[in-house]
């Protein structure tokens, strides 16, 4: 781990030296910086000349990276070897957009044979329902697809969803469901006619409290609709119907079959929901949920986009996958862009790391990547189970540019606090329209070169500004970030920079040696709400919390 690599001492003497420079002395001392620190991969340009560091500290990130044995650790993932210790799974999210299909055979079982299997039945699906061939249960076409699932089984989908809606299909009215909160449920079914909507569940484990919860009530929805009806099943009482009432089980199992699919790896539980096992496409344990968006979990993106999208997607995954592979460490992306988090983090101290997509389409990406980094790497002990005694995953957070210019950044420029930011744009945009893309862009540009360069005193007296108001006007500038380039935002190019993402949050959880698979840390919350929640509904008498819980639970319950 971090502290016990004998380049920490290096690099900790190396920031010594360099704490005080500011980004206005490192570039004027070397002219070639912006050249010098930044690295072109395929459509994708990143610079992180604008990060307070120079070769000699680059030189000992990348002995770090080495000496924490990040080659082989690669090489371990890819080939399938079970590196999520803590609950001793393979992590093979590579191995769903393994376009090659190379063989990757897993407790003797090809498992790249089984996802083109999956994808093949994901592709037939998803193109009888855009082309109306699958309807619903009373002959209607399927109008509304809605995702019923939460965390890794909701933001992947959500935010690619959003960020490809360029490439959808617009006829189909795609929506999701995730907060337990009803409110997310009625709104979001608000003026649908059930006969025109498939719910596709999606969840690994299918015991999930929230998504579970939507489902069932998403099927009473359906089953309290005029479907019943079509199917000759008689409501026993009217408006008053309770759907446990409805007599013939085999007719409701039809209608369910026309309206929900599951997306698990749970067989037993998908059945006992009622959904068959036919209607299920399954996938595997060695998938996380947060790097679950390449598996049957990607089915509402596939339909919204079509497969060849979808298809597009997987190959711009793979491609950053093979480069994390195999190109060297110095002119490895998603590795230079784990080292430079690492050296703002764990050097620096600074304590969050900000995404600003310049992309509308990209609105949801800094929620995905919230939990992709923080439940990732947020730990505070090593995969061997000792504490660790450094700064572990950054807290992330951010909104697309320009919104957050108008809202944050005064703290970006002028705070106590230093945040380091990823700036990601485009350089072609979907919408052209009169110079909406110039004018973008030159914010982008301009506000990475207003935080690193910032303003001084002497520069804003030179421009006659009244003495009283300089220091409110000086810029202290000296404020990492990275820009990430991008020709164009497409399905393969997205595929691309959620790789960048992913892999970046392995070279950083390997240099830290902590497990970056496991999520441990959201359990206690939900033990206890299932506790709680049977002494609100009355079936366990006794409170015994700390008093402002049991405070807060009987006022709720006054
Ligand atoms: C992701 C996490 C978590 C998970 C959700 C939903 O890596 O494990 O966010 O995806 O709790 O779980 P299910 O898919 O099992 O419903």
């Amino acid at each position: 781990m971090l502290t016990r690599l004998s380049s920490h001492p290096k690099l900790l003497e190396y920031f010594s030296k360099v704490k005080d420079k500011s980004l206005r002395d490192l570039f004027a001392s070397d002219p070639a910086r912006g050249e010098k620190f930044s690295l072109q991969f395929e459509s994708i340009f990143l610079d992180f000349s604008k990060n307070r560091i120079e070769s000699e500290g680059f030189e000992s990130l990348l002995a770090l990276a080495n000496e924490a044995g990040l080659k082989q650790k690669i090489k371990a993932m890819f080939l399938g070897t079970k590196i999520n210790l803590s609950e001793n799974r393979a992590v093979l999210h590579v191995a769903l957009r393994n376009a090659a299909h190379e063989s990757i055979v897993l407790g003797g079982v090809n498992i790249d044979e089984e996802i083109s299997n999956v994808l093949t039945r994901m592709k037939n699906f998803s193109e009888s329902l855009r082309n109306g061939e699958f309807t619903g249960f009373t002959g209607k076409k399927i109008k509304n697809v809605i995702n019923i699932g939460i965390g890794g089984s909701d933001l992947g989908p959500v935010m690619a969803y959003e960020a490809l809606k360029f490439y959808s299909d617009r006829e189909l009215n795609i929506k999701f469901i995730s907060n337990i909160d009803g409110t997310d449920f009625a709104e979001t079914v608000r003026g649908l006619i059930p006969e025109e909507t498939l719910f596709i569940v999606a969840s690994k484990t299918f015991t999930t409290q929230e998504t579970m919860t939507n489902a069932q009530t998403a099927k009473n929805w359906i089953l309290h609709s005029v479907i019943p009806a079509e199917a000759g099943i008689q409501l026993t009482d009217g408006n008053t119907w309770l759907p446990e009432r409805v007599g013939d089980d085999d007719k409701k199992n039809e209608i369910v079959a026309k309206h929900f699919i599951a997306l698990s790896t749970n067989l037993e539980e998908v059945e006992k929901f009622g959904i068959k096992g036919e209607n299920m496409f399954p996938f595997w344990d060695f998938v996380g949920g947060r790097y679950s968006l390449c598996s049957a979990i990607g089915l509402l993106l596939m339909i919204a986009i079509g497969y060849e999208n979808f298809e597009e997607m997987l190959k711009g995954f793979h491609s950053v996958d093979a480069h994390f592979e195999t190109a060297p460490l110095n002119e490895n992306l998603p590795v230079i862009m784990g080292l430079i988090s690492i050296w703002n983090n764990n050097y620096f101290n600074f304590s969050t790391q900000a995404i600003i997509p310049y992309d509308q389409y990209l609105l949801r990406l800094p929620a995905y990547l919230q939990q992709l980094i923080m439940e990732s790497n947020g730990k505070s002990v090593t995969e061997n189970g000792e504490p660790v005694d450094f700064q572990t995953s950054p807290i992330i957070w951010g909104e697309p540019g320009t919104n957050g210019q108008h809202a944050f950044f005064q703290l970006m420029h002028q705070g106590t606090k230093i945040v380091p930011a990823d700036f990601i744009g485009f350089k072609e945009t979907l919408n052209p329209i009169g110079d909406h893309h110039q004018k973008l862009m030159a914010n982008y540009f301009a506000q990475t070169e207003a935080l690193a360069f910032g303003k001084t005193a002497e520069e804003l007296k030179a421009e006659g500004v009244e003495e009283k108001l300089i220091p409110h006007k000086v810029m202290p500038g000296n404020r990492p970030t990275n820009s990430i380039l991008i020709d164009k935002l497409t399905p393969y190019s997205l595929g691309q920079l959620i790789a960048l993402y992913e892999h970046s949050v392995f070279v950083q959880g390997v240099i830290w040696g902590i497990d970056s698979f496991d999520q441990w840390g959201v359990e206690l919350g939900k033990i206890l709400a299932k506790k709680i929640l049977g002494e609100i509904e009355g079936e366990s008498a006794e409170m015994k919390h700390d008093s402002s819980t049991n405070q807060l639970i009987k006022k709720f319950l006054e």
